[in-house]
């Protein structure tokens, strides 16, 4: 059969919303444009823990030291499964790190940001959380199947997370002063990088075309970030608390909320790793890769132990 023959099915499929398998016929493209994508979601995934995890030891009770043992355990969880996932498409899972660890592979700008207070817990469960869930439920649907189908898991975790957060900046919104204005400062800080999560304007998203073409995306990065505006919008009226944008404005015309305009430059500066926590991120990520070794070693030794003695059975 020829490429274009093996094309024409392989669109057909998509369109026909036929999920992609590993052992399926698909363009290069394709397969390399899902190694980049999910292996940057599960880098960031396993980077996501830093920041949560600089708080463990200093969560302000066992109840919240608890959930957020938990939280973060869950995230180590996804990039597990993300991990997974990419190695079906013919990548060792040891190649993607080293892409992570090299600096070539990228990672989500939101974790290059520090967590100064408690109160930063909670915002990055309701506003980081919350612009995962967006982006992850769209995923559900996206066409590659492995992918997809870790993401239904991932989201219903996610939303125990979002969940968690807005707890914890309810009970400081309802709090003393000092901690109504920690819960305030925390929104403050949080809320552009969250926004960036969503990446560049749909006219700046190299990517944005091919991947709606093939499915693995189903919304824009313009429309999720309107979504992710019109619903904090309300939300952050439940903790009675603002959102540091002045030109945040409902817009009965168009059924959503205005907002001003994100500071690119910031952002492609985070992306090209001169945020303010890049370089502590990526040197604790290989130093847990280097401590790890000897687990590596011993795992495989074990492995390679009990082949052994199964054959000779
Ligand atoms: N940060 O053409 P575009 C979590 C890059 S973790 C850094 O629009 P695409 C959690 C982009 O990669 C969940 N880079 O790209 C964990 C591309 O560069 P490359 C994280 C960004 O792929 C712990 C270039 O800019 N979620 O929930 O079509 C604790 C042009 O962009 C960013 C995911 O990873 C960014 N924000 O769309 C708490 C979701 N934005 O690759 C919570 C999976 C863009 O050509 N990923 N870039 O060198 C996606 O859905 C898509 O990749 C994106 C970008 C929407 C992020």
């Amino acid at each position: 059969m020829s490429v274009q023959d093996l094309e024409k099915i392989f669109q057909g499929k998509i369109d026909d919303e036929i999920k992609i398998e590993p052992k399926d016929w698909m363009p290069e493209k394709y397969r390399q444009s899902l190694i980049r994508q999910v292996s940057q979601h599960a880098h960031s995934e396993i980077v996501g823990m830093l920041p949560e995890g600089n708080w463990i030891t200093r969560a302000p009770s066992l109840k919240r030291k608890a959930i957020l043992l938990a939280k973060v355990q869950d995230e180590a969880g996804h990039g597990l499964y993300l991990y997974s996932a990419t190695e079906t498409l013919g990548v060792t899972r040891e190649q993607t790190i080293n892409d992570l660890h090299s600096g070539k592979a990228k990672y989500s700008s939101i974790f290059n940001y520090p967590t100064l207070t408690w109160a930063d817990i909670g915002a990055i469960g309701w506003l980081v959380d919350g612009a995962a869930i967006l982006n992850q439920v769209m995923l559900t649907r996206t066409s590659f199947g492995p992918y997809a189908r870790a993401m239904v898991r991932i989201c219903k975790e996610e939303s125990f997370h979002q969940r968690q957060g807005f707890e914890i900046l309810l009970v400081l919104s309802t709090g003393s002063k000092e901690q109504k204005e920690m819960c305030q400062d925390a929104i403050n800080r949080w809320w552009w990088p969250s926004l960036m999560m969503f990446g560049p304007h749909d006219s700046e998203s190299t990517h944005f075309d091919q991947s709606m073409k093939w499915k693995i995306k189903r919304k824009s990065n313009d429309e999720l970030r309107q979504n992710f505006v019109d619903m904090i919008a309300e939300q952050v009226k439940v903790l009675r608390m603002t959102l540091p944008d002045p030109e945040l404005k409902w817009k009965e015309k168009t059924g959503h909320y205005d907002f001003g305009e994100i500071n690119w430059e910031e952002f492609w500066n985070v992306v090209k790793g001169n945020g303010p926590c890049n370089r502590q991120r990526l040197e604790a990520r290989r130093k847990a890769w280097q401590d790890g070794q000897w687990v590596r070693e011993a795992a495989g030794a074990y492995s390679e132990k009990r082949k052994v003695r199964s054959q000779a059975a």
